[in-house]
């Protein structure tokens, strides 16, 4: 930041470090002569080790894990019990192919920047080896090695104590996608290892919202009765055009062969639109037409192009007459008659308003003539691929945004078409999901909150309303009770980092810290030191997908399997989640319900047992998919991919074959019949009204608030292409890749004084975080992007110096329970305050987080 402030400061630093390099090469040049070329001495010190020849490595198929958007293969090269190298898939190892086939029907699964660099996580200096102990405060990172025995002890005892005076609620699972993509070693809300092990000991509240995307599963759900409306990648090659509405799958990835199809289509002449604040990497590498839009106004938007398409009766009638309901007034259900409908809306038949293009655009900042444009091109082309992503739902009232996009897909014809579209949560291709016991034991819970509402609970307790915190219905006589937290069981989350409005969160502790010790318990099971790992009270080692047999499942889209082995041996003392919850298990007393293929021995020898699981499961891919492999021949070879006649589409068979949508009417509900008969909306899980048909809903914070002139600028967060979510943060590699920075427009910059570079401070009435600032003109004027999932570092006066934007996200849910985390208005000033990009220094000199008190 100086330097550029001060170019004849930065002209002479640069003279000398040049100058400098001058010298030494020169040295090195003489050393290289005198010292006979490359044999000399001096020169030999600087060579590196001869790298192993793949021919002396031993060569293991794996997968790469966690939420991060993909599923491809890694190949460890190995050395004894030393991964050396990483590699991908080149085609070969199916078995029956040729180095280098890649094809539409089998492309090859190809891994990214963060999967190649696993290696660096797996022996980075931040893995956990040992459990731990807090010797220090909650939060302030002081913690002892402890023995596998007195930490599950303790554990163990504490759990007891807080079932027995505090009732089945007092557990918190925030068990997340950190292993969900896995048959046998999962973290999940549902079907986790976690849930069933709370569930079976009779204490646990379950955290119900996804982050990801509940506004479009609730608006898939709604309008389909499903999630699973998406249609595999190879699909969108046969689009002529497709708008990349809030998506980004050339950063943002989506599925494991995306970005491949869309070259494809691009290559048949498909036409790209991207609707986006930012000019994106995949606008600019689909060469889209970018349509800058103002955070959280897209349903405006589409309802502006709605407006343009019904005024020109450009709709699809017969599909709509045939298909939907409650697109007009003559598909509305004879019980509903009368009621609104989408149409009658729209047109301001029903309450004055025309949504025209003119009124949306006062909202979205998009021009009517662009909004025009788009809508007609949109219903003009066919097939038309309108990818509505997650990120505008991600909102305050972003369920809106994701029911009008169903609204706009279905007056097109474009649901169950090839080339079409009809996303939503996109999922795909079903796979076989569960390899260990998925029974009537599977997702137990008590009690069923909001999962950003935890802290607003906890903070509140008892005086909370069961809609503040989105009370999931039980049907009994413990119906609404206010769950009584007093501990949390973090596994394969990070979500202290991640949840909404961190700084609440850190209250939410200071409540648990007031109830005195031994009152509350907090319990991080993960592989390496993390953000969240700070807050509790024990640490335990996880042994990563690599030091544990498991088959790897696609994330979203995607046909295949990949095998992971057991490829090294668990790091130091780590195990898995699954040895740790059977041990707890066993101390608990339902052990053997809980494994029931294991015996007590399974904490020290798993392999065969897990295998046992695996053999099961693959005994069902067999029998459900049609797959003439043995289990031994998938393990040799190592992946196994589904190769289809045709793209897999959704809802192909509603429409070609007059099969009912899973809704109750069996169509696509654009009026909801299950929302219109709502009487009572608290004793729901939404706890607030949500109209039964979209509608544009002003959100609590916008360019459009009047709150803007205090905090002017909207901030949305992204996923950042460098990291999966908190996960490689702390790679140096990947942070030589891509930095945490605020990323602002010129025109902004320069009314604020700021230079590309300079550090600031972006703050709200939530929080202040610190980062440097990148200048563009590639994100529109008023906008501020800051991508989620850096570790947090507090200084002492509550500062973020990480650059972690959800120290200013708000923790107000979505009626429908989207996460919020793109509706934040903030500020931004310079500072003198250093950001810090890192825990370098606890990386550098781990032992004063690990080794302490030893
Ligand atoms: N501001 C803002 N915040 C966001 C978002 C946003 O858009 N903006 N996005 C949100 C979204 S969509 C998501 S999905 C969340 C993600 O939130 P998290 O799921 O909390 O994020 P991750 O960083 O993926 O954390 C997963 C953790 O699981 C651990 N892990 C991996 N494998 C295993 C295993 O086998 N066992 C155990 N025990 N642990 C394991 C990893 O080391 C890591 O610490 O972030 C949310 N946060
Ligand atoms: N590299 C990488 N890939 C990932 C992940 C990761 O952590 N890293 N995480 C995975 C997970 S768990 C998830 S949930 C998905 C998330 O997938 P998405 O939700 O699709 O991804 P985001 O990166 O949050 O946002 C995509 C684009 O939406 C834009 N955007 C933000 N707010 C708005 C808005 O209000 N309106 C409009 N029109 N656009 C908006 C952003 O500028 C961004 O370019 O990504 C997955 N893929
Ligand atoms: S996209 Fe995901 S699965 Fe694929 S290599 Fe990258 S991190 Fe791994
Ligand atoms: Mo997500």
């Amino acid at each position: 930041m100086k330097f550029l402030t001060n170019p004849a400061k930065l002209a002479k630093i640069f003279t000398q470090t040049r100058r400098d390099f001058l010298k030494s090469t020169a040295a090195t040049a003489t050393l290289g002569l005198v010292g006979g070329g490359i044999a000399g001495k001096e020169v030999k010190a600087f060579a590196y080790e001869p790298y192993p020849l793949d021919d002396d490595l031993e060569t293991v198929v794996t997968s790469c894990a966690h939420n991060c958007g993909s599923r491809h293969m890694l190949v460890a090269h190995k050395k004894g019990d030393v991964i050396v190298r990483l590699s991908t898939d080149d085609g070969t190892h199916q078995g029956d192919d040729a180095y280098g086939t890649d094809t539409e029907e089998k492309p090859q699964l190809r891994a990214c920047l963060r999967g190649r660099s696993y290696r660096s996580r797996l022996y980075s200096p931040e893995r956990l080896l040992y459990p731990m102990k807090r010797v220090g405060k909650r939060g302030e990172g002081k913690f002892k090695r402890v023995s596998w025995d007195e930490a599950l002890t303790d554990i163990a005892k504490s759990m007891v104590h807080l079932k027995e005076t505090y009732g089945p609620t007092a557990i918190l699972d925030q068990s997340y996608a950190g292993a969900s993509y896995g048959v046998l070693h999962k973290s999940d809300q549902i079907e986790g290892l976690l849930g069933r092990f709370l569930g079976m000991f009779g204490c646990r509240t379950n955290s119900w919202s996804v982050p990801s995307y509940q506004g479009n599963t609730f608006a898939s759900r709604m309008s389909y009765g499903t999630i699973q409306d998406g249609n595999e990648d190879d699909a969108f090659m046969h689009s002529k055009l497709i708008i990349m509405w809030g998506w980004n799958p050339a950063y943002t990835f989506h599925g494991g062969n995306t970005f491949y199809y869309m070259r494809k289509a691009k290559q048949r002449g498909c036409k790209f639109v991207v609707i986006d604040p930012q000019y994106t990497d995949s606008a600019s590498a689909y060469d889209a037409w970018w349509i800058p839009i103002r955070p959280n106004t897209d349903a405006a938007m589409m309802a502006g192009m709605a407006h343009y398409i019904f005024a020109n009766n450009l709709q699809d009638q017969e599909f709509i007459d045939k298909f939907v309901q409650g697109m007009d007034e003559g598909t509305m259900p004879d019980w509903a008659k009368g009621q609104e409908n989408f149409k009658d809306y729209i047109m301001g038949v029903s309450d004055g308003v025309e949504k025209t293009p003119d009124w949306a655009a006062d909202i979205c900042g998009v021009s009517a003539e662009d909004i025009i444009k788009l809508a007609d091109m949109y219903a003009t082309t066919k097939p038309a691929a309108l990818k509505a992503s997650w990120s505008p739902g991600r909102n305050a009232y972003g369920e809106q945004y994701a029911r009008m996009a169903n609204a706009l897909q279905a007056m097109t014809g474009n649901v169950g078409v090839l080339g079409g579209c009809a996303e939503g949560v996109g999922k795909g291709w079903h796979a076989e999901g569960v390899a260990y016991p998925y029974d009537q034991f599977a997702n137990v819970w008590f009690a069923a909150i909001k999962s950003d509402r935890w802290a607003h609970c906890v903070i509140n307790y008892p005086n909370v309303k069961r809609e503040e915190i989105g009370i999931w219905p039980r049907g009994d006589n413990t119906d609404g009770q206010i769950p009584n937290i007093r501990g949390i069981f973090w596994q394969g989350s990070d979500w202290f980092n991640q949840l909404t409005n961190i700084n609440k969160e850190i209250e939410a502790i200071d409540k648990l810290n007031s109830y005195g010790e031994g009152e509350s318990l907090l319990v991080c099971m993960d592989s390496t030191i993390t953000p969240t790992g700070i807050w509790a009270d024990y640490l335990l080692p996880i042994a990563t997908h690599f030091e544990r047999h498991d088959v790897a499942l696609p994330w979203y889209k995607g046909h295949y399997y990949i095998h992971r082995p057991k490829v090294i041996n668990p790091m130091g003392e780590s195990k898995s989640d699954f040895q740790v919850f059977t041990e707890l298990a066993y101390r608990l007393g339902f052990g053997p319900g809980y494994n029931p293929k294991a015996n007590r021995d399974y904490f020290n020898n798993p392999d065969a047992v897990d295998e046992a699981y695996l053999i099961d499961w693959w005994g069902k891919v067999q029998h459900h998919q049609g797959v003439e492999w043995t289990w031994d021949e998938f393990k040799k070879r190592g992946v196994y991919k589904f190769v289809f006649d045709e793209p897999q589409v959704a809802f192909k068979e509603q429409i070609e074959q007059g099969k009912p949508f899973q809704t109750a009417s069996g169509k696509i509900e654009i009026f909801s019949g299950q929302l219109a008969q709502i009487t009572d909306w608290t004793k729901t899980s939404y706890g607030y009204y949500i109209p039964a048909i979209p509608k544009w809903i002003e959100p609590w914070e916008s360019l459009n608030h009047p709150l803007t002139k205090k905090f002017p600028f909207h901030m949305i967060s992204p996923h950042p292409r460098w990291r999966t979510h908190s996960i490689f943060n702390n790679i140096p590699w990947l942070r030589e890749t891509f930095s945490q920075e605020v990323t602002i427009n010129a025109s902004d910059a320069a009314k604020l004084d700021i230079r590309m570079g300079d550090i600031v401070e972006i703050y709200n009435d939530r929080g202040k975080v610190i980062v440097p600032v990148y200048v563009t003109e590639r994100c529109m004027p008023g906008v501020v992007v800051l991508h989620e999932g850096a570790w947090m570092d507090l200084d002492k006066d509550g500062v973020d110096r990480s650059g972690n934007p959800d120290f200013l996200t708000k923790d107000d849910p979505s009626p429908a329970g989207a996460f919020a985390y793109n509706t934040v208005l903030c500020n931004i000033k310079k500072t003198t305050l250093n950001h810090r990009p890192g825990w370098d220094k606890l990386a550098t000199a781990r032992s004063h987080v690990f080794r302490r008190d030893l």
